[in-house]
């Protein structure tokens, strides 16, 4: 860990694993570059890693979900629309409840999580955080209960890796911080949906005080 950061005290920090699930990586419906380049470390960090605390989260949409370009005629994956006043990127289908591209990814030992927050289940609105929906039609973003969850637990740092870098990672990491969380990013153990944007990313990350840490926590 960069010597600059507080060290961490394992028995106030939790692990939080974000949608490591088959259709992020290669050869998924809404791949990530590189995706499966995290999932050997991440499973040795499962496995040896401090963490008193780990918790994953599953993006599980149903065959409807707003989301998906597929509901929206004449739309194209990865445009942007207005939805419930906020942009809303259009996806390709994927984390379909129930099908394989929604697992939790078979290589990592899930045995070791203590609870999965499942995200994005209303047909109405999208949700990238693991703390917080996105937008619903009444203009709210409602809370998972994650934060009181961890705060409950005694947990006061928060590292999180897992896909996608630019999206979930990003949602995921800012409302920890804005929960009062002491907020890390494993940055080696994450990918981008658009790595041309991961400098930039990175700046706007570290100017609301989320850690970025380079190498093992
Ligand atoms: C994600 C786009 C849509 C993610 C989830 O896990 O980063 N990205 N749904
Ligand atoms: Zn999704």
């Amino acid at each position: 860990m960069n010597p600059s950061h507080t060290p961490m005290d394992p028995e106030k920090a939790v692990l939080i694993l974000v949608d490591i699930q088959p259709d992020f990586l290669p050869g998924g419906s809404l791949a990530v570059e590189e995706g499966n380049r995290i999932l050997e470390p991440v499973a040795r960090l499962m496995r040896e890693g401090p963490f008193m605390l780990q918790v994953a989260t599953q993006d599980w949409h149903p065959e409807d979900h707003v989301s998906f370009a597929s509901q929206h005629p004449g739309r194209e994956p990865m445009e942007v629309i207005e939805l419930h006043g906020h942009e809303q990127t259009l996806w390709p289908d994927h984390c379909v409840e129930g099908t394989p591209g929604a697992e939790l990814h078979p290589d990592l030992p899930w045995e070791r999580v203590e609870a999965v927050i499942r995200k994005g289940t209303s047909p109405q609105a999208d949700s990238y955080s693991g703390f917080r929906n996105n937008w619903n039609p009444d203009g709210e973003r409602p809370p998972t209960g994650l934060a009181g969850y961890l705060r409950e637990r005694g947990i006061e740092e928060v590292y999180i890796c897992g896909l996608a870098r630019d999206i979930c990672v990003r949602w995921t990491a800012e409302d920890a911080a804005e929960e009062g969380f002491v907020t890390r990013i494993l940055w080696d153990l994450t990918r981008s949906v658009n790595p041309s944007g991961d400098d930039e990313l990175r700046e706007e990350l570290e100017a609301q005080g989320i850690e970025i840490v380079e190498g093992a926590p």
